[in-house]
């Protein structure tokens, strides 16, 4: 069994039962006009993890491990947006309005899409959701029991909103989650550090933390 070097403590890590999981890598979360910066976030700090996610990407496909995608992304009637969902707080543009690069986090418009540096390959699995976790109204749960996966390490954005949720939705549900800690932002850089912290607290009561290298070196040696 390998390991991987993590915290709090190391991860023994099953290359037949593990998978990555890159969370909501989309345009409207990581460029101008999209949901993102409707809501006043700078999103640059998306862009900056671009290459460090593609890496992480890169590695499970080299080593012939799972790639899951997910995207947040309503139906383009919005019967999967809630009202509450829609009408929180005061961005400048709104879920299934039309902003400069479409209607926003509607499937199939331009800002919705996955960005090209870190798109799934065909045959790899895209899960849309209308949540901020993955496992809500989607098929997520039984894709992974096909595939056979209990290990997920989890990239993405951002950190203390979709991956967190879907963080604690998988470890509720017995699986065992690591989040690499240079592949995952948030708008707010004290939210992220907060976020790893809670999540490998109390013995990894969430789930795990490594750095991409790390990861990468654990799938080497397995
Ligand atoms: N606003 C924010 O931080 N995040 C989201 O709305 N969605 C995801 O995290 N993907």
């Amino acid at each position: 069994m390998a390991e991987i070097d993590a915290l709090p403590f190391p991860f023994a890590f099953r290359p037949e039962a593990m998978a990555l999981i890159v969370i909501d890598m989309q345009r409207d979360f990581a460029e101008p006009g999209g949901f993102g910066a409707s809501l006043g976030n700078d999103v640059g700090r998306v862009v900056a993890i671009v290459p460090t996610v593609k890496r992480l990407i890169e590695g499970f496909r080299t080593a012939g491990l799972p790639v899951i995608h997910t995207m947040e992304c309503h139906r383009s009637d919005l019967s999967d947006l809630p009202p509450a969902k829609r009408n929180r707080g005061n961005p400048s543009i709104r879920i299934g309005d039309a902003g400069p690069m479409g209607r926003v986090l509607v499937v199939g418009e331009p800002g919705t899409a996955i960005l090209d540096e870190v798109a799934p390959l065909p045959g790899e699995f895209v899960i849309e959701k209308p949540g901020k976790g993955a496992c809500y109204a989607t098929s997520f749960g039984e894709d992974l029991k096909r595939l056979g996966v209990q290990q997920l390490v989890f990239a993405g954005v951002t950190t203390e909103v979709c991956v967190q949720t879907t963080m604690r939705e998988a470890n509720d549900r017995g699986y065992e989650c690591l989040l690499a800690e240079d592949a995952t932002e948030s708008y707010f850089p004290e939210f992220k550090a907060a976020a790893l912290a809670m999540i490998r607290a109390q013995g990894a009561i969430v789930g795990w933390t490594a750095m991409t290298d790390q990861v990468l070196k654990g799938i080497a040696d397995a």
